[in-house]
């Protein structure tokens, strides 16, 4: 080991106790074909701490009931613990105000939100909407389904060889045709962090609002809505250590009150009859039935996890670990990294050899090593390397530098079973 390596573990394990934060997960002490559980499929989900378990536990044990509508004791309990769960989003992206948080299903149902309510609203022939060419399929669909009913263009920012956003592309694509720029704030299958506060200033000398995705953002570095003058943000709680069915969709409370609600049904409305329907206020417009109420208090649960061991030293290990595992992943012969951004976080996107990623994840699972393979919902970034699928390591909070040699060893292995 180089003492590079080594500076990087010492680092490490003066800074943040992993091995402490690990005893909080007990899915971690699976053992898989009795070898220890490595969990690097953090991009696709993250596994749950058990303050995060006990939380929706005791909710369900303790105060289920529906939120917004009894006056009994149970549904207060329940409205205030889903209130507060608000507050905590807040406080955790630092919006201006709770109005600006709407809960949702995830990432995609939030950016089907603003495709519908404030696309269908405000775009007509021959607008334009931008993106880029390293979305998930999830920021891509529905500007293609508003595109065609519209009339409307989708223009797409390409990448480089690197994985970076062609930023002087970008600048060309820009006019006062668009309407909305929706891009990618990490690449789940590159890693590449973009320039979004530079993209936002561009958009905004046009009066462009611009959506993120921060579906691969909020877990791995501190988010402020405020700083990064976003007008929406998209998550997931359940790659934030908090429940799957649950996420938020931050928006600018003036757009967010110019838009038209995204589904109809109860606690979104003030007043109904069968000539007309008056809508609820902010949040509430647009959080249409009985929404996922333990998911939301689990990642209100998650938050303040995630907050007590600060969003900057978990920036800080991950980037280690990221630094660590790519000097390590060199020693694997026949193994070629796709995402080589100047600014990354922790997703590893390799190909190796000819031997196809399904098979590699196969084997590494026989190790006890999770890690996804495929196109991550991703196809176009794969058409733009011209390969049909990637593996990818992605990391958490928990993972250690011990994982990461477990994993380059299996690779070895994988080398030798394939002869390659
Ligand atoms: N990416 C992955 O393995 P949902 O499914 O709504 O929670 O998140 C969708 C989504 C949107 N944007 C980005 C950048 C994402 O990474 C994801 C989810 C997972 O990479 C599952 S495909």
């Amino acid at each position: 080991m180089s003492v590079k390596q080594e500076s990087v573990i010492d680092q490490i394990k003066s800074t943040y106790d992993v091995y402490k934060i690990r005893e909080d997960f007990p899915i971690l002490k699976t053992r898989i074909r009795n070898k220890p559980l490595c969990y690097f499929d953090n991009a696709a989900t993250t596994q749950k701490p058990q303050q995060v378990l006990d939380i929706v536990d005791n909710y369900y044990t303790s105060m289920n009931s529906n939120i917004h509508r009894g006056v009994h004791y149970l549904s207060n309990l329940a409205t205030d613990a889903y209130e507060d769960a608000r507050k905590k989003v807040k406080s955790f992206i630092n919006a201006a105000s709770e109005k600006e948080i709407i809960f949702t299903k995830g990432t995609t149902e939030g950016i089907n939100l603003v495709a519908n309510s404030f696309g269908r609203k405000f775009l007509k022939e021959g607008d334009e909407i931008i993106i880029s060419n390293m979305e998930h399929h999830s920021n891509i669909v529905p500007w293609q389904f508003l595109c065609n009913e519209k009339k409307a263009k989708l223009k797409i920012i390409p990448i480089d060889d690197r994985g970076e956003i062609i930023f002087d592309e970008f600048l060309k694509l820009v006019s006062d045709r668009t309407k909305l720029i929706s891009v990618v704030y990490i690449s789940n299958s590159l890693g590449t962090v973009n320039p979004v506060k530079e993209i936002i200033e561009i958009a905004h000398k046009y009066n462009i609002p611009v959506l993120l995705d921060a579906a691969q953002t909020v877990n791995h570095r501190p988010v402020n809505v405020e700083e990064l003058d976003c007008d929406f943000l998209a998550f997931s709680g359940h790659k934030l250590y908090g429940p799957t069915g649950i996420g938020v969709l931050y928006g600018k409370e003036k757009l967010l009150d110019a838009m038209s609600p995204f589904m109809g049904g109860g606690d979104m409305i003030s007043k109904v009859t069968f000539e007309e329907t008056t809508f609820n206020e902010l949040p509430f417009k647009f959080e249409a039935g009985t929404s996922n109420i333990a998911g939301a208090i689990g990642l209100g649960a998650a938050i303040d996890y995630v907050s007590s061991i600060g969003m900057e030293k978990i920036a800080a290990h991950e980037a280690s670990l990221l630094e660590y595992a790519t000097q390590r992943l060199k020693e694997v012969p026949g193994l070629k990294i796709i995402g080589n951004a100047k600014y990354k976080s922790g997703v590893i996107s390799f190909i190796f050899y000819n031997i196809h990623p399904h098979d590699v994840g196969t084997l590494l699972d026989y190790e006890g090593i999770a890690i996804r393979t495929g196109h991550h919902c991703t196809q176009p970034v794969m058409e733009r390397y011209n390969i049909p699928a990637t593996s990818r390591a992605s990391f958490g909070l928990y993972n250690t530098i011990e994982e990461v040699d477990i994993l380059v060893d299996a690779l070895k292995k994988v080398i030798e079973v394939f002869n390659a």
